[in-house]
């Protein structure tokens, strides 16, 4: 809905309340102004003038040399292309130093050795839509009618000194599809009252029911017509304030009495239809339901075979308008019309919407039908109309009433309490500002205790139930003056728990660590969904499956990860990696929903490239996932409780996959991806792990213990074992702790030689043990004697000799 500024000032007082300030307000409120158009925004210096005489160009067959009288005492020469200019016409002139849209400026020209001192305007170069213009005017200069004055601001009396607010309304808001529905809501919003039409058009001696009768047989789609006759009408153009109201909403005029319905249409949201009378041949209205395959020629020239679906005004045999949609050709008013028939209805949207819809016609009044118009309004819209018709057309409406009506609507009556307004708007409003916005918005209301019970206009059909009054107040107390409170519940905004806290540190530390966040689906196929489990268990089936291969929920993360790698392999983008944490679930033995517990995965493939400016780019290896894994725990301060053990794993490589243990539980794996599974996707070396992250976010942190900086120097002691080849480094470590007592600070492999000098079967693992003691400088013999104890261990227990 396009909204004149100007032309709302008829109704509210808007001294002091700029179009910007007024569309900040009603957007504040609930309806969204989309934008303020400026109409003259930029133009200047253009005035009414008066050709006082015009011929032809001496030198140019196509140009008109004119004589025009400014009005300010200066007649000026003018150089007109305008094939429609002539002598004695008023005409908009941009004199020399106007401004026109694009910022284009007019200087004294000479044109083929004849000046120019100035230009005479079409509407279009006034920046109006050539469509919007009146047909005739649509490319050649405009005329303002004879009795325009001179010398005035032609941008004024063609209204372009106006703002424009484009409403953007919501289907519910239908009532503010017209100027008078605009006022209201201006009015409640401003606390101001509003000043309505009140038409009382004279008649005269003679009935319109003479001339018309109106039968429905369609009650259910037109509970109410209205028809009034109007008699020596005068057809002519509109004068130019109405037609200059109808272009700044977008339509284009046509001649008096059309723009008159049209006018009404904007005004009250109620569509008219004006018919010929005398083109109707008959003395008679019936609106009925089409009969199959009957034939309307609407105003726009096109035939439109018809359906039941469709209702048709018939002048009692033929159809004569498509109800509430467009009239028909047969029955235009034209230039020769002298009596009119005004019709003024109130068609039920369904109809209306299917013949809209069906014939692919949408025009300004099926779209105030579809959407529902007031019932209240039918009748004052018509006594409006014909008093325009008086006064613009020179009309003599006659007396007496026309109508079929088996109306039946009440306002709607709906009660709220203060007490859910408050609790629903977190407010603490009293009764009296509650009945304050309701007398704003002209609802009638009656308070008992705490109830407030509203009686709701026609005009607002949107108003149905408890929660819409509630929303009149939050919207009319302003959205802004509701404190602002976040709910408070187990998902309170703003607060994050514990567990998400930790989970954002996880996410950050993954970004951070080079690898990027991806969201799979949990829905797989049967083959992926057991793929790298951890808990091996039956997966979940979907019952109504959309696909095979989304027909059960996953148990693990990685085969999606697997699936993002290989995507983003076949497309050349060969070095991925990615993360994911989110849920797998575990199907419960009972009936109950399944467990979903969150996980966290990854998977690198191709090149990693830990500094770029090391130069070289080195293939990921089980090092690199490692370190993410020991970073992780770091991160999250469960270095300490972090431990790997050697695994042998579905889906993953033998030798390169252990399973991660929290505080000695396995809660995850790592490793390569097996060779073939590798191989069956494509893949170059990939490395994945999983982990369980509610174990991992659950976990207690060890307390931090700090010890002094040590004032004794320690003591390092390394040591070459020869031992099976298959010996874990890691179980020999853990001798080596156990045996080496307290003294024994720390132990590191260092190095594995499994070479020629070798036994068959055996190798040879290098470990450095540091001595130390925080008491006193320790002895050779101190240290002997934890060292063979740790010696003897590692015979005793895994067969490990020193290497001579
Ligand atoms: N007067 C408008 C037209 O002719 C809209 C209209 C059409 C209004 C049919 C009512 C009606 O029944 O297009």
């Amino acid at each position: 809905m396009l909204v004149s500024y100007k032309w709302l000032q008829e109704y509210i007082d808007l001294e002091g309340v700029s179009a910007e300030e007024l569309a900040e307000k009603i957007t504040k409120s609930g309806i969204e102004v989309e934008g303020v158009e400026k109409l003259n925004e930029g133009l200047k210096g253009v005035v009414v003038g008066h050709v006082l005489e015009c011929e032809k160009h001496p030198n140019a067959e196509k140009l008109n040399k004119t004589l025009v009288d400014l009005g300010n005492g200066e007649t000026v020469q003018i150089i007109c292309g305008a094939p429609n200019v002539g002598k004695g016409q008023k005409v908009a002139v941009a004199t020399v130093g106007a401004v026109l849209p694009g910022n284009f400026k007019i200087k004294k020209a000479k044109l083929r050795g004849e000046e120019s001192h100035g230009m005479i305007c079409s509407l279009q170069e006034l920046g109006i839509e050539g469509k919007l213009a009146p047909k005739e005017y649509a490319e050649g200069i405009y005329n303002f009618t004879p009795d325009t004055e001179i010398g005035q601001d032609a941008l004024e009396v063609l209204n372009r000194d106006d703002e424009i607010l484009e409403l953007g309304l919501t289907p519910n808001r239908a009532d503010a599809m017209s100027m008078l529905g605009v006022a209201y809501e201006v009015g409640a919003i401003l606390g101001k009252e509003i000043k309505l039409p009140n038409p009382q058009p004279e008649t005269s001696s003679e009935q319109a029911s003479d001339y018309i009768s109106v039968n429905v047989e369609a009650k259910e789609d037109n509970p109410l017509y209205v028809a009034k006759v109007i008699k020596n009408v005068k057809v002519g153009p509109s004068p130019v304030w109405l037609q200059t109201r109808l272009m700044a909403a977008g339509i284009r005029p046509h001649n008096n009495v059309v723009d008159i319905t049209n006018f009404i249409l904007l005004e009250y949201g109620q569509p008219l239809h004006a018919f010929d009378y005398d083109k109707l041949g008959s003395k008679e209205i019936l609106v009925r339901r089409a009969k199959d395959g009957e034939v309307i020629e609407t105003l726009d020239d096109v035939k439109r075979t018809l359906t039941p679906d469709h209702l048709v005004i018939t002048n009692g045999s033929e159809p004569v308008a498509l109800a509430g949609v467009m009239g028909g050709a047969n029955s235009e008013v034209g230039n020769d019309t002298t009596t009119v028939l005004l019709e003024s209805a109130y068609f039920t949207g369904g109809a209306i919407r299917k013949a809209s819809k069906d014939h692919g016609l949408r025009s300004e009044a099926s779209s105030r039908y579809e959407k529902g118009v007031d019932p209240a309004r039918v009748r004052p819209a018509a006594e409006r109309a014909a008093q325009l018709l008086i006064e613009l057309a020179g009309g003599e409406v006659l007396g007496g009433k026309v109508e079929a009506d088996s109306l039946d609507v009440k306002p709607a009556v709906v009660s709220t309490t203060l007490g859910k307004i408050n609790k629903v708007l977190g407010t603490d409003l009293e009764m009296k500002q509650v009945e304050d916005i309701f007398a704003r918005l002209k609802f009638e209301t009656s308070v008992d205790n705490d109830i407030i019970t509203v009686t709701v206009p026609t005009r607002r059909g949107d108003i149905t139930i408890e929660e819409d009054l509630v929303e009149e107040v939050g919207r009319l107390y302003g959205y802004d003056n509701l404190p602002t409170t976040l709910p408070e519940g187990p998902s309170t905004p703003g607060h994050l728990s514990e567990y998400q806290k930790k989970r954002r540190v996880v996410r950050r530390y993954m970004e951070g660590a080079g690898l990027y966040q991806a969201v799979t689906y949990s829905l797989t196929s049967a083959e992926k969904a057991t793929q790298y489990a951890l808990d091996k268990r039956e997966p979940v089936e979907l019952a109504m499956p959309m696909s095979e291969d989304r027909s059960l929920l996953r148990l693990s993360i990685v085969p999606q990860l697997l699936e993002v790698l290989k995507y983003n392999n076949a497309r050349q983008i060969d070095s991925v990696a990615v993360y994911e944490t989110g849920a797998v679930f575990l199907k419960n033995n009972s009936e109950e929903l399944p467990e979903e517990r969150e996980h966290l995965a990854a998977a690198i493939t191709g090149l990693w490239e830990s500094h770029p400016w090391q130069g070289e780019k080195k293939s990921v290896d089980f090092f690199v996932l490692k370190g993410i894994v020991e970073g992780l725990f770091a991160k999250l301060g469960l270095e300490r409780q972090l431990g790997f053990v050697k695994a042998e794993l579905d889906g993953l490589h033998p030798g390169r996959t252990a399973e991660i243990l929290l505080n000695g539980n396995a809660i995850g794996f790592i490793g390569q991806v097996h060779p073939t599974q590798q191989k069956a996707l494509d893949l170059k070396e990939t490395y994945v792990f999983e982990l369980s992250l509610k174990a991992l976010l659950e976990a207690e942190t060890a307390p931090l213990q700090y010890t002094a900086i040590p004032r004794f120097p320690s003591i390092t002691r390394d040591i070459a074992l020869v031992v099976e080849k298959g010996t874990a480094a890691g179980d020999l470590e853990k001798i080596i702790t156990e045996a080496g007592g307290s003294l024994l600070k720390e132990v590191n492999v260092f190095d594995l030689y499994e070479g020629e000098k070798m036994e068959e079967g055996k190798k040879s693992l290098a470990f450095s043990l540091k001595y130390f003691d925080p008491e006193k400088t320790l002895t050779d013999e101190d240290i002997a004697k934890a060292h063979n104890k740790v010696l003897a261990a590692l015979e005793e227990k895994a067969g490990a000799v020193l290497r001579g």
